[in-house]
């Protein structure tokens, strides 16, 4: 089972094998931490997002789903793009956003990744209460990492006290 670490921080400073982005469907860059991401990864990460765009998602990476690409200038090895969902007070979207965080590690389990981070996905500019997305997020990832020895650590990088708290809580 992999241990799970919660720490303070930017994830584009991580050395893991694999981050997670919090993309949106263009796959084509965005704010927060995707645009971190770009920023720091360099124009490699982009290129691979266009030819993925030209090739097996020409409508656009559905909400729930992960892919991945180099990393660029970045101190890992891929970056794992995921939509995440839109918060809605409306409509329960966690189905979702716990398949991001599957889908994410299904991706980094095929490349054989052992160490991924993750953000706290859709809950910045996509509106998520942080303290549902945590509880969601350290839900899935356990339910997803237990009795499985493909993970060493996933790391949950949190930008701000607020998710770092909510985090600190939920675990
Ligand atoms: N490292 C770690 N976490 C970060 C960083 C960073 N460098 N920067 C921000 N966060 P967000 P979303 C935190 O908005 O809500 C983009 O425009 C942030 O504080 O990055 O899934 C995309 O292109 C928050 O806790 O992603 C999409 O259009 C968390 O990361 C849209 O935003 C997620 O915030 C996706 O929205």
């Amino acid at each position: 089972m992999a241990t799970i670490h919660l720490v303070p921080g930017d994830i584009t400073e991580q050395s893991a094998d694999a981050i997670v982005n919090a993309a949106n469907s263009s796959l084509l860059g965005g704010g927060g931490v995707d645009g971190a991401i770009h920023r720091k990864g360099g124009p490699e990460i982009l290129a691979e997002c266009r030819a993925l765009r030209a090739s097996r998602y020409g409508e656009g990476l559905p909400t729930g789903r992960a892919v991945a690409t180099t990393a660029g200038r970045l101190p890992a090895r891929w970056v794992i793009h995921t939509v995440g969902p839109v918060w809605s007070p409306a409509e329960d979207r966690s189905g979702q956003l716990a398949s991001c965080y599957r889908e994410s590690l299904r991706v980094a389990r095929e490349l054989g990744a052992r160490t991924v981070a993750f953000p706290a996905i859709s809950t910045g500019v996509y509106g998520w209460p942080v303290d549902d997305g945590a509880r969601i997020a350290l839900a899935t990832v356990r339910e997803e990492t237990e009795g499985d020895d493909a993970f060493e650590e996933i790391r949950f990088v949190l930008f701000g006290p607020q998710a770092y708290d909510a985090f600190t809580a939920a675990l």
